[in-house]
Protein backbone atom coordinates (compact mmCIF):
# COMPACT_ATOMS: atom_id res chain seq x y z
CA UNK A 1 0.00 0.00 0.00
CA UNK A 2 0.89 3.61 -0.77
CA UNK A 3 3.00 5.08 2.30
CA UNK A 4 -0.46 7.82 2.79
CA UNK A 5 1.19 9.21 5.77
CA UNK A 6 4.41 10.34 3.92
CA UNK A 7 1.63 12.11 1.51
CA UNK A 8 0.56 14.54 4.62
CA UNK A 9 3.43 16.99 3.47
CA UNK A 10 2.59 19.71 5.06
CA UNK A 11 1.79 17.94 8.60
CA UNK A 12 5.56 18.83 10.13
CA UNK A 13 4.86 23.04 9.07
CA UNK A 14 5.32 24.94 12.70
CA UNK A 15 5.81 27.66 14.13
CA UNK A 16 7.61 28.44 17.32
CA UNK A 17 5.40 27.55 19.66
CA UNK A 18 6.71 29.59 22.68
CA UNK A 19 6.25 32.80 20.80
CA UNK A 20 2.44 34.90 20.55
CA UNK A 21 0.94 34.31 17.21
CA UNK A 22 -2.36 35.45 15.67
CA UNK A 23 -4.13 33.73 13.24
CA UNK A 24 -6.35 35.82 11.37
CA UNK A 25 -9.60 34.45 9.77
CA UNK A 26 -11.15 36.23 7.17
CA UNK A 27 -14.90 35.49 5.78
CA UNK A 28 -15.18 33.91 2.33
CA UNK A 29 -17.17 35.75 0.08
CA UNK A 30 -18.94 37.50 2.44
CA UNK A 31 -20.20 40.48 -0.22
CA UNK A 32 -22.62 37.53 -1.53
CA UNK A 33 -23.06 36.10 1.95
CA UNK A 34 -24.08 39.15 3.27
CA UNK A 35 -26.68 39.58 0.43
CA UNK A 36 -28.28 36.52 0.55
CA UNK A 37 -28.23 36.59 4.63
CA UNK A 38 -30.03 40.54 4.05
CA UNK A 39 -27.57 42.46 6.47
CA UNK A 40 -27.81 45.98 6.78
CA UNK A 41 -25.40 47.80 4.69
CA UNK A 42 -23.15 49.23 4.57
CA UNK A 43 -22.98 47.84 8.47
CA UNK A 44 -24.97 45.18 9.90
CA UNK A 45 -24.81 44.74 14.16
CA UNK A 46 -25.27 40.80 13.77
CA UNK A 47 -21.57 40.67 11.61
CA UNK A 48 -19.71 41.37 14.72
CA UNK A 49 -22.05 40.07 17.20
CA UNK A 50 -21.43 36.87 15.55
CA UNK A 51 -18.07 37.43 15.68
CA UNK A 52 -17.80 37.99 19.54
CA UNK A 53 -20.03 34.95 19.64
CA UNK A 54 -17.81 32.91 18.06
CA UNK A 55 -14.28 34.47 19.78
CA UNK A 56 -16.15 33.73 23.43
CA UNK A 57 -16.51 30.04 22.37
CA UNK A 58 -12.66 29.82 21.14
CA UNK A 59 -11.92 31.70 24.86
CA UNK A 60 -13.86 29.35 26.63
CA UNK A 61 -11.83 26.41 25.17
CA UNK A 62 -8.85 24.96 26.62
CA UNK A 63 -7.07 27.11 24.15
CA UNK A 64 -4.95 30.30 24.85
CA UNK A 65 -6.82 32.50 22.79
CA UNK A 66 -6.62 35.81 25.09
CA UNK A 67 -7.76 38.86 22.57
CA UNK A 68 -9.44 38.61 19.70
CA UNK A 69 -9.83 42.09 17.51
CA UNK A 70 -12.69 41.46 14.57
CA UNK A 71 -14.38 43.85 12.14
CA UNK A 72 -16.18 44.09 8.60
CA UNK A 73 -15.77 40.19 8.05
CA UNK A 74 -12.15 39.67 9.99
CA UNK A 75 -11.12 38.84 13.12
CA UNK A 76 -6.95 38.37 14.45
CA UNK A 77 -7.20 35.61 17.29
CA UNK A 78 -4.17 36.17 19.37
CA UNK A 79 -2.70 33.21 20.41
CA UNK A 80 -0.18 33.60 23.89
CA UNK A 81 2.56 31.15 24.16
CA UNK A 82 2.67 27.82 24.87
CA UNK A 83 1.07 27.75 21.19
CA UNK A 84 -0.80 24.51 21.29
CA UNK A 85 -0.30 21.11 18.79
CA UNK A 86 3.50 22.32 18.99
CA UNK A 87 2.93 25.34 16.61
CA UNK A 88 0.86 23.08 13.76
CA UNK A 89 -0.05 25.69 11.34
CA UNK A 90 -2.47 23.16 9.53
CA UNK A 91 -3.91 22.19 13.49
CA UNK A 92 -3.85 25.83 14.18
CA UNK A 93 -5.55 27.20 10.84
CA UNK A 94 -8.59 24.33 10.33
CA UNK A 95 -9.53 24.24 14.25
CA UNK A 96 -9.68 27.92 14.63
CA UNK A 97 -10.84 28.78 11.02
CA UNK A 98 -13.22 25.71 11.18
CA UNK A 99 -14.82 26.27 14.51
CA UNK A 100 -15.13 30.22 14.42
CA UNK A 101 -17.41 29.24 11.10
CA UNK A 102 -19.06 27.08 12.73
CA UNK A 103 -20.44 29.69 15.48
CA UNK A 104 -20.90 32.26 12.82
CA UNK A 105 -23.21 30.32 10.79
CA UNK A 106 -24.86 29.14 13.95
CA UNK A 107 -25.55 32.65 14.72
CA UNK A 108 -26.62 34.02 11.07
CA UNK A 109 -28.46 30.87 9.99
CA UNK A 110 -25.91 30.53 6.63
CA UNK A 111 -23.65 28.73 6.17
CA UNK A 112 -20.38 31.04 6.30
CA UNK A 113 -16.79 29.99 5.53
CA UNK A 114 -13.46 31.82 6.81
CA UNK A 115 -10.13 31.26 5.51
CA UNK A 116 -7.02 31.62 7.80
CA UNK A 117 -3.65 32.52 8.29
CA UNK A 118 -1.08 32.48 10.79
CA UNK A 119 1.02 35.49 11.51
CA UNK A 120 4.44 35.92 13.54
CA UNK A 121 4.81 37.73 16.54
CA UNK A 122 8.53 38.51 18.09
CA UNK A 123 7.38 41.38 20.60
CA UNK A 124 5.28 43.78 21.88
CA UNK A 125 6.11 46.47 19.43
CA UNK A 126 5.46 44.11 16.55
CA UNK A 127 1.99 43.46 17.89
CA UNK A 128 0.62 46.81 18.44
CA UNK A 129 2.18 47.87 14.65
CA UNK A 130 0.04 44.85 13.42
CA UNK A 131 -3.36 45.76 15.41
CA UNK A 132 -2.86 49.22 14.17
CA UNK A 133 -2.23 48.27 10.79
CA UNK A 134 -5.76 45.83 11.14
CA UNK A 135 -7.62 48.71 12.57
CA UNK A 136 -6.42 51.27 9.90
CA UNK A 137 -8.37 48.73 7.45
CA UNK A 138 -11.43 48.99 9.67
CA UNK A 139 -11.15 52.96 9.41
CA UNK A 140 -10.46 52.50 5.64
CA UNK A 141 -13.60 49.73 5.51
CA UNK A 142 -15.43 52.19 6.68
CA UNK A 143 -15.33 55.12 4.98
CA UNK A 144 -15.17 52.88 1.48
CA UNK A 145 -18.61 51.31 2.32
CA UNK A 146 -20.60 54.16 3.60
CA UNK A 147 -19.46 55.79 0.20
CA UNK A 148 -20.32 53.01 -1.86
CA UNK A 149 -23.96 52.95 0.08
CA UNK A 150 -24.21 56.74 -0.71
CA UNK A 151 -23.56 56.23 -4.73
CA UNK A 152 -25.36 53.57 -4.81
CA UNK A 153 -28.38 55.40 -3.18
CA UNK A 154 -28.41 57.89 -6.17
CA UNK A 155 -28.73 54.98 -8.73
CA UNK A 156 -25.23 53.93 -9.47
CA UNK A 157 -24.71 49.88 -9.49
CA UNK A 158 -22.21 48.89 -7.06
CA UNK A 159 -19.47 48.14 -9.71
CA UNK A 160 -20.04 51.97 -11.21
CA UNK A 161 -19.75 52.94 -7.35
CA UNK A 162 -16.09 51.13 -6.79
CA UNK A 163 -15.25 52.89 -9.99
CA UNK A 164 -16.36 56.27 -9.12
CA UNK A 165 -14.17 56.09 -5.82
CA UNK A 166 -11.03 54.25 -7.19
CA UNK A 167 -8.26 56.04 -5.93
CA UNK A 168 -10.27 58.73 -4.05
CA UNK A 169 -8.55 60.54 -0.87
CA UNK A 170 -10.10 59.77 2.54
CA UNK A 171 -11.28 63.66 3.05
CA UNK A 172 -13.34 63.12 -0.02
CA UNK A 173 -15.21 60.22 1.18
CA UNK A 174 -15.75 62.12 4.03
CA UNK A 175 -17.41 64.67 2.24
CA UNK A 176 -19.32 62.77 0.33
CA UNK A 177 -20.72 60.43 2.54
CA UNK A 178 -22.25 63.60 4.75
CA UNK A 179 -23.05 65.64 1.68
CA UNK A 180 -24.80 62.31 -0.24
CA UNK A 181 -26.35 60.34 3.38
CA UNK A 182 -25.96 63.32 6.11
CA UNK A 183 -23.82 61.35 8.29
CA UNK A 184 -20.36 62.47 9.72
CA UNK A 185 -18.48 59.57 9.91
CA UNK A 186 -16.62 60.80 12.74
CA UNK A 187 -19.90 60.01 14.99
CA UNK A 188 -21.22 56.54 13.67
CA UNK A 189 -20.78 53.78 16.53
CA UNK A 190 -17.09 52.97 17.47
CA UNK A 191 -17.26 49.76 16.42
CA UNK A 192 -17.81 50.76 13.20
CA UNK A 193 -15.18 52.89 12.64
CA UNK A 194 -12.36 50.56 15.31
CA UNK A 195 -13.70 47.21 15.35
CA UNK A 196 -14.32 44.99 18.64
CA UNK A 197 -12.50 43.43 20.89
CA UNK A 198 -13.17 40.43 23.22
CA UNK A 199 -10.56 40.11 25.76
CA UNK A 200 -10.37 38.22 29.47
CA UNK A 201 -9.72 39.91 32.23
CA UNK A 202 -9.03 39.34 35.55
CA UNK A 203 -11.82 40.60 37.85
CA UNK A 204 -12.01 39.71 42.01
CA UNK A 205 -15.23 38.03 42.91
CA UNK A 206 -16.59 38.70 46.65
CA UNK A 207 -18.01 35.69 48.15
CA UNK A 208 -18.34 34.43 52.14
CA UNK A 209 -15.17 32.70 52.04
CA UNK A 210 -13.43 35.44 50.80
CA UNK A 211 -12.33 37.34 47.26
CA UNK A 212 -10.81 35.41 44.33
CA UNK A 213 -9.42 36.12 41.26
CA UNK A 214 -11.28 34.77 38.04
CA UNK A 215 -10.58 35.19 34.33
CA UNK A 216 -13.69 36.36 32.55
CA UNK A 217 -14.37 37.32 28.88
CA UNK A 218 -15.06 40.98 28.41
CA UNK A 219 -16.35 42.58 25.49
CA UNK A 220 -15.42 45.81 24.65
CA UNK A 221 -17.61 47.69 21.63
CA UNK A 222 -16.17 51.25 22.95
CA UNK A 223 -12.32 50.71 22.04
CA UNK A 224 -9.31 53.45 21.56
CA UNK A 225 -7.03 53.97 18.44
CA UNK A 226 -4.55 51.37 18.99
CA UNK A 227 -1.46 53.42 17.81
CA UNK A 228 -2.42 56.25 20.48
CA UNK A 229 -0.88 56.07 24.32
CA UNK A 230 -3.99 54.80 25.46
CA UNK A 231 -4.63 52.61 22.73
CA UNK A 232 -0.77 51.11 23.83
CA UNK A 233 -1.95 51.06 27.63
CA UNK A 234 -4.86 49.75 27.11
CA UNK A 235 -3.57 46.51 25.04
CA UNK A 236 -0.31 46.45 27.08
CA UNK A 237 -2.90 45.76 30.11
CA UNK A 238 -4.42 43.18 27.98
CA UNK A 239 -1.33 41.78 27.05
CA UNK A 240 -0.08 41.56 30.31
CA UNK A 241 -2.95 40.43 32.26
CA UNK A 242 -2.58 36.96 29.79
CA UNK A 243 1.36 36.81 30.21
CA UNK A 244 1.60 37.28 26.34
CA UNK A 245 5.18 37.93 26.06
CA UNK A 246 6.24 36.39 29.62
CA UNK A 247 4.66 33.04 29.19
CA UNK A 248 6.98 30.30 29.29
CA UNK A 249 7.45 26.95 28.19
CA UNK A 250 6.72 24.65 25.37
CA UNK A 251 3.29 23.27 25.28
CA UNK A 252 3.31 19.06 25.13
CA UNK A 253 1.45 18.00 21.77
CA UNK A 254 -1.86 17.08 22.40
N1 LIG B 1 -24.16 44.36 4.23
C1 LIG B 1 -23.08 44.16 4.98
N2 LIG B 1 -21.99 43.59 4.41
C2 LIG B 1 -20.91 43.39 5.19
C3 LIG B 1 -20.86 43.73 6.56
N3 LIG B 1 -19.65 43.41 7.05
C4 LIG B 1 -18.94 42.90 6.01
N4 LIG B 1 -19.70 42.89 4.88
C5 LIG B 1 -19.32 42.42 3.53
O1 LIG B 1 -18.15 41.67 3.63
C6 LIG B 1 -17.19 42.14 2.70
C7 LIG B 1 -15.81 41.91 3.28
O2 LIG B 1 -14.81 42.24 2.39
P1 LIG B 1 -13.90 41.14 1.66
O3 LIG B 1 -13.41 40.15 2.66
O4 LIG B 1 -12.89 41.89 0.86
O5 LIG B 1 -14.96 40.50 0.66
P2 LIG B 1 -15.32 38.96 0.36
O6 LIG B 1 -14.19 38.43 -0.46
O7 LIG B 1 -16.61 39.02 -0.40
O8 LIG B 1 -15.46 38.26 1.68
C8 LIG B 1 -17.53 43.60 2.49
O9 LIG B 1 -17.13 44.06 1.23
C9 LIG B 1 -19.04 43.59 2.61
O10 LIG B 1 -19.59 43.31 1.35
C10 LIG B 1 -22.05 44.29 7.14
O11 LIG B 1 -22.11 44.62 8.34
N5 LIG B 1 -23.12 44.48 6.31
MG1 LIG C 1 -13.93 38.33 3.21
Amino acid sequence: MIDWKRREIFSNLMIPPDIPAVVRVDGWRFRRLAEEVGLERPFDRRMPESMVSAAKELMSLNLPVVMVYAFSDEASLLLAPPVPWNGRVEKLVSVLSSLFSAVVSLEIKHAASFDGRVILIREEGELVDYLSWRQDEAWRNALNSYALAALEREGMTRGEAARELRGKKSDYLHELVFEKLGINLAKVPTWQRRGVVVRKSVVIRKGEHGSAKRKEIVVDWEIPLFSSPEGRRYLREIFETSSVFSGKGITPDG
